[in-house]
C-alpha cells in the first residue's frame, strides 16, 4: 500500500524527495491540485473542501495507508479536522518544521515565511509556543513565492530581487537566527533566500524532519512495506502534467511520469 501526498502544486514534491531518500521501500501517490494553486490566498473553507477533494481522489483510486499533508496552507486549515475523520495516521508539516527550528535556533528568536493563510492561521506560531514558550516569532507572509515556482521562474534576476524585497521585511529582527520555510513551495527557491538572508540564518526545511515522523510512525504502526522490490511512485496533478514533469525532474533526479486528472466532480 502506498503513502498518500498532496499538496496545492509542486511544492509538496519536496516532501515526497524526502520520504524517498529517507523511506527508499515505500511507494508513494501524489497529487498536485495545480489547477487550483495557489491555495494561500483562499478562503479557510475553501482551502478545507480543495483538501478533501484531493483526499478523496486518492482514497478512490489508491488504497493509501498513510496521509501526508505536504502543503503549509492546507495543514493549517484542516489537518485537525482531517485527522479526526480518517481512519489513517495522518501527518502534516507544521508540527515537524517547528521541532526541526527548535532544534537549531540558539537565539530562540524564529522567523517564518508562508502563504496568506499559513501566516493569517498562526499555526507555526502555535506550534512554537508549545513546545517552547520562551520562543520569539517573526512572521511573514510572501504571497508573490508560490507563483514563482509553478511557473519554474527559480533562478532569474527578477525571482531574486522578488524575493529580496520581501525578505528585505524582516531585516529589522537582529536576534534572529533561524528561518522557517513554511511553504513546501520554498525550499525550490532556497539558494536565493539563503542570499537575500545572509549565510548567518540557518533555513529550516520541514521535509527532511516530515519524513522522519513519516518513518517513525510507519515503524511504530507496523505499516513499514515489507517487499525489497523497487518501489513504482505515481504521481498526479490538476494541471498540466508536463508543468510537473519539468519541475518533478530537477527535484527528483529522475523525470517522473505525470497523469493530469479531475478531482472536482464531487
Ligand atoms: N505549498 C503550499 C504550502 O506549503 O503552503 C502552498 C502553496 C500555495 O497554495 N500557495
Amino acid at each position: 500500500q502506498p503513502i498518500g501526498v498532496i499538496d496545492s502544486g509542486v511544492g509538496g514534491l519536496t516532501v515526497a524527495r524526502e520520504i524517498m531518500r529517507q523511506l527508499p521501500k515505500e511507494k508513494i501517490v501524489y497529487l498536485g491540485d495545480n489547477q487550483r494553486c495557489p491555495y494561500g490566498p483562499r478562503p479557510v473553507e475553501e482551502v478545507r473542501q480543495y483538501t478533501w477533494q484531493m483526499i478523496h481522489y486518492l482514497r478512490e483510486h489508491h488504497s493509501i495507508k498513510m496521509l501526508v499533508i505536504a502543503c503549509n496552507t492546507a495543514t493549517a486549515a484542516a489537518y485537525e479536522q482531517i485527522k479526526r475523520a480518517l481512519d489513517i495516521p495522518v501527518i502534516g508539516v507544521i508540527r515537524p518544521g517547528a521541532r526541526s527550528a527548535l532544534k537549531v535556533s540558539r537565539s530562540l528568536h524564529i522567523g517564518v515565511i508562508g502563504t496568506i493563510g499559513t501566516i493569517k492561521s498562526e499555526a507555526y506560531q502555535q506550534a512554537l509556543l508549545d513546545i517552547n514558550n520562551e520562543v520569539i516569532v517573526s512572521s511573514l507572509a510572501c504571497p508573490e513565492f508560490v507563483p514563482l515556482v509553478e511557473s519554474n521562474n527559480l533562478s532569474s534576476l527578477e525571482t531574486y530581487k522578488t524575493i529580496t524585497k520581501r525578505l528585505n521585511e524582516l531585516h529589522g529582527d537582529e536576534n534572529m537566527d533561524t528561518l522557517i520555510l513554511g511553504c513546501t513551495h520554498y525550499p525550490m527557491l532556497r539558494p536565493q533566500i539563503q542570499k537575500a538572508m545572509g549565510s548567518r540564518i540557518k533555513l529550516i526545511d520541514s521535509g527532511e524532519e516530515t519524513a522522519l515522523e513519516v518513518s517513525t510512525v510507519l515503524y511504530h504502526k507496523n505499516l513499514a512495506r515489507e517487499e525489497s522490490s523497487q518501489p513504482i511512485h505515481h504521481f498526479y496533478t490538476t494541471g498540466s502534467a508536463q508543468m510537473m514533469e519539468t519541475i518533478g525532474e530537477q527535484l527528483l533526479g529522475y523525470r517522473p511520469d505525470v497523469k493530469t486528472v479531475r478531482i472536482d466532480q464531487d
